[in-house]
């Protein structure tokens, strides 16, 4: 059985010769415009990343690799006894582009678990943090100073020629993936379960499988296979999201992976992006106390009205790519259909309401552009019906998992040489000018 860097080892020299090419033959060729627009409007729709692991279609969504969300629920293998797409699944293909075998995630479980355990002084590090500070500021820290074991950066430092960059950002991106869910599980119980025992990591479970342990969930197969579900969705989004963009960005100065992806996560708390899920727990439980029992579509109307005429956004509704529901957001609701217990959950059936009256608000609204709900518009929700319900950790669980793509690409930049990344600005004088001539 091939590991997951030798598998890689051999698909990096056909990418290599195909960017070569592409820089030879065709650097040159034109693929689309700048409008004034674009530059002043967050260089929404601008084709200006390289990024293979995913491609995010308005219309259709997400794939990876060239694989929808069904396909790769039907072809990514799951734990032993469970049926979702492990994380080590997706962090296989989104690293090779290749579906790994079960022997292979299993192997990829084991390495995950023998590296998992953190260092002692980021345990004390995070011990020393007020309870008050939030769990993603928590997360971003904690992640930064992993970088104290960085072997690019040590191999840097000891003047590894760049044809080596890439394996020394693989050792740390896999130390760093394997640590996370003991950082995150370190936070919650601080945070939320002060003075109760961490479990320590089992080596034989799958990465969602001992953080959902660690969290203290282990116990229940639902909430876990849940946990595994949702992080093997979050993964990637294609480049040009804030929190991939944001450690594509930083890592181009060829920051470690560590102080890459902690940059990303701190993107990643703001509310226009992973953060939402916790805003929109917080609306939809507001939206439950004040609609109480009845829930009417003209209460729910109601409700959203007042949301934007105060001059919110509705968290989880629109998408600067999206221009349909999210297809993450339909295959959560999907496993909640499949289970009685969260299909009949009071909270559920609020967020399956809400996403069937707010498209049409939203479009009478005539603001965004994409009505529809995106991924955060369930995911905090199902955690809460399972009593998992602070609130406040809820994107320190999308922050475990955007590390496998934002991770994976840090990766591939490096094997692909990329260069700094450095756009043009123009101040408004000189734009003004520009259009003048
Ligand atoms: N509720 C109210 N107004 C909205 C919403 C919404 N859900 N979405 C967009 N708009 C407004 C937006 O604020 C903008 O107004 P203005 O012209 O006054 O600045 C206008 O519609 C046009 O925005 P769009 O071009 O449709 O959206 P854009 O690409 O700029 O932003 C989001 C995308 C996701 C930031 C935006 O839709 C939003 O704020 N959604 C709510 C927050 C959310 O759910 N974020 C999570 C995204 C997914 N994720 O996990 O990262
Ligand atoms: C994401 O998963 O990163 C969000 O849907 C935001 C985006 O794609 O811009």
């Amino acid at each position: 059985t091939k590991s997951l860097k030798e598998t890689l080892q051999e698909v990096i020299p056909a990418k290599q010769e195909q960017l070569k090419k592409l820089k030879t033959e065709h650097g040159q060729a034109v693929v689309g415009e700048v409008k004034v627009e674009n530059i002043i409007g967050g260089m929404r729709g601008l084709k200006a990343m390289l990024w293979d692991a995913s491609v995010l279609d308005p219309n259709e969504g997400i794939r990876f690799h060239g694989l929808s969300i069904p396909e790769c629920q039907k072809v990514l293998p799951s734990a032993p006894g469970g049926k979702e797409i492990i994380a080590e699944s997706m962090l296989w293909l989104l690293l090779t582009g290749q579906v790994p075998t079960p022997e292979q995630t299993k192997q990829l479980s084991k390495e995950l678990a023998e590296k998992g355990d953190l260092p002692a002084y980021v345990e004390k590090l995070i011990d020393s943090f007020p309870t008050t500070l939030h769990p993603m500021t928590q997360l971003g820290m904690g992640v930064a100073a992993l970088n104290h074991d960085s072997s690019f950066q040590a191999a840097y430092e000891k003047g590894m020629k760049k044809s080596e960059y890439w394996t020394h950002t693989l050792d740390d991106c896999i130390d760093l993936i394997a640590r996370l869910p003991a950082l995150a599980a370190r936070i919650y119980r601080n945070v939320y379960k002060p003075g109760t025992p961490l479990p320590a990591i089992n080596k034989d479970l799958d990465l969602v499988g001992n953080y959902s342990n660690m969290l203290g969930y282990g116990d229940n197969q639902s909430i876990t296979e849940y946990l595994r579900l949702y992080i093997a969705l979050h993964g990637d989004h294609e480049g040009g999201n804030a929190s991939a963009h944001t450690a594509h960005l930083v890592g181009s100065t060829l920051s470690d992976p560590y102080l890459s992806y902690s940059a990303a996560l701190f993107a990643l708390a703001g509310p226009l992006h992973g953060l939402a899920n916790q805003e929109v727990l917080r609306w939809q439980l507001a939206m439950q106390q004040e609609i109480g029992s009845d829930v009417s579509e003209e209460n729910i109307k109601s409700y959203l009205w007042k949301t934007l005429k105060s001059g919110q956004v509705v968290p989880g509704y629109g998408h600067g790519v999206l221009r349909n529901p999210d297809p993450r957001f339909i295959a959560l609701q999907e496993f909640c259909n499949t289970r009685p217990e969260l299909k009949n959950s009071p909270i559920i059936q609020l967020v399956n309401k809400t996403s069937e009256v707010a498209p049409d608000v939203l479009k009478e609204h005539g603001k965004t552009k994409n009505p529809y709900p995106n991924v955060d518009a369930t995911s905090g929700c199902v955690l809460y019906h399972y009593g998992f319900t602070e609130f406040k950790y809820y994107t320190v669980i999308f922050g475990v998992s955007r590390a496998l793509g934002a991770l994976t690409q840090l990766v591939w930049a490096r094997a692909l040489g990329l260069p700094l990344e450095r756009p043009k600005s123009y101040s408004m004088d000189a734009l003004e000018k520009l259009v003048k001539q």
